[in-house]
């Protein structure tokens, strides 16, 4: 059976959010929606605007092009084209782009009679984005305080914000995301080692399944949190490395405008060894 033949038991009409059934088909293998279209327009323009902006100059090397935000003095207005305004046109469109994209995965979901967490899980990344991009900006009165598009340029922006605050690693939101980031790559590892360790047994030994799995993590750390459970988990602490991350960054000038490591001065006055306590 070829794959397209296969798919077609699963094109099913209707479980659109909007649009009806106008862009209720497909394109080769792929489904279309209203959010395919709004999706489409909004990146193609939203590339075409990067693409503009590069031309602007300074340079075409890649590693140079950067879309910068309006200086802070604009406040939270609209800037000219060439002053951050081509930057506050592609944030829109990537915006609209990102939320287009979940909304159409809301609907392949809904076809497949699937719940939803794979929209959910991308739409922890969005909210990321959106603080990052609008959410603080607007906290702090100003577009400027945006990251700029650029690969290198973004980078410089994450350093200066951090050394802004003296030493983010001291932001406490940032430990929990970094340590949800980590922790997840570890249990991916972990996981993933699992089961391409049963797709290959030893030589002459028949594949290996769930029994398997389970037996070996009891059998090295005493318990087994079992095969849909390491999902629930991987799901968790994904999500949560995404809002944590969200967190730490929406905190840092809206909540917080010192250094980071004064944030820890209550620890060094807890009454046992701080001032008024025992020496
Ligand atoms: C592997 C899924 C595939 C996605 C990829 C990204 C583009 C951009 C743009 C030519 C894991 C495709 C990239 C379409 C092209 C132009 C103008 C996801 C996978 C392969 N960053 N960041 C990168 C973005 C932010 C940071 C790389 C995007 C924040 C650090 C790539 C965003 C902060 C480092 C990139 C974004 C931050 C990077 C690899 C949006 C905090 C690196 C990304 C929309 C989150 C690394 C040169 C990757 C690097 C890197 C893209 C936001 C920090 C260019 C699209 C402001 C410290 N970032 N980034 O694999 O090598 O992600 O940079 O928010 O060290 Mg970044
Ligand atoms: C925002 C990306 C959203 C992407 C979307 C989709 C396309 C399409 C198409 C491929 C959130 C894009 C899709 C474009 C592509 C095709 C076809 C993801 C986003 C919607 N830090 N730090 C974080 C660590 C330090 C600082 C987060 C580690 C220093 C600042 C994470 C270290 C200083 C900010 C993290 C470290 C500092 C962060 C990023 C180590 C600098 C943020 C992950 C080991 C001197 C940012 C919301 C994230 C944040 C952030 C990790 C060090 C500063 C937890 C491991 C000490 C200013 N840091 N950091 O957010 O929270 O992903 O952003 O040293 O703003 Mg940090």
């Amino acid at each position: 059976m070829s794959m397209m033949s296969f798919e077609q038991k699963y094109r099913v009409r209707g479980g659109t959010l909007a649009g009806g059934d106008t862009f209720d088909f497909w394109l080769g293998p792929f489904y279309v929606g209203l959010f395919g279209v709004t999706g489409a327009i909004s990146s193609l323009l939203g590339t075409l605007l990067i693409i503009y902006g590069a031309s602007i100059g300074p340079s075409w090397a890649l590693f140079k092009i950067s879309i910068n935000p309006p200086p802070i003095s604009y406040g939270l207005g609209f800037a000219p084209m060439r002053e951050g305004g081509l930057w506050q046109w592609i944030t829109l469109c990537a915006l609209v782009a990102f939320v287009s994209w979940a909304l159409r995965e809301v609907e392949i979901c809904r076809k497949l009679g699937m719940d939803l967490h794979i929209p959910l899980g991308f739409g922890a990344a969005i909210i990321a984005y959106f603080t990052l991009v609008v959410v603080r900006p607007v906290l702090l009165g100003a577009w400027g305080y945006g990251f700029p598009y650029g690969i290198m340029s973004h980078l410089d922006w994450v350093s200066n914000t951090g050394y802004q605050y003296l030493h983010f690693h001291y932001n406490p939101a940032h430990m929990i995301a970094v340590t949800c980031f980590f922790t997840t790559t570890f249990l991916l590892a972990m996981h993933a080692g699992e089961v391409l360790s049963i797709a290959h047994p030893q030589k002459g030994q028949p594949v290996r399944y769930e029994e398997q799995e389970s037996i070996y993590f009891r059998e090295t750390i005493v318990y087994s949190i079992g095969s849909l459970g390491i999902h629930r988990l991987g799901y968790f602490l994904a999500l949560n490395a995404g809002i944590w991350s969200a967190i730490c960054i929406v905190i840092s000038g809206p909540f917080w405008s010192r250094g980071w490591p004064y944030w820890f001065d209550w620890f060094l006055n807890i009454p046992i060894w701080g001032p008024s306590g025992f020496h």
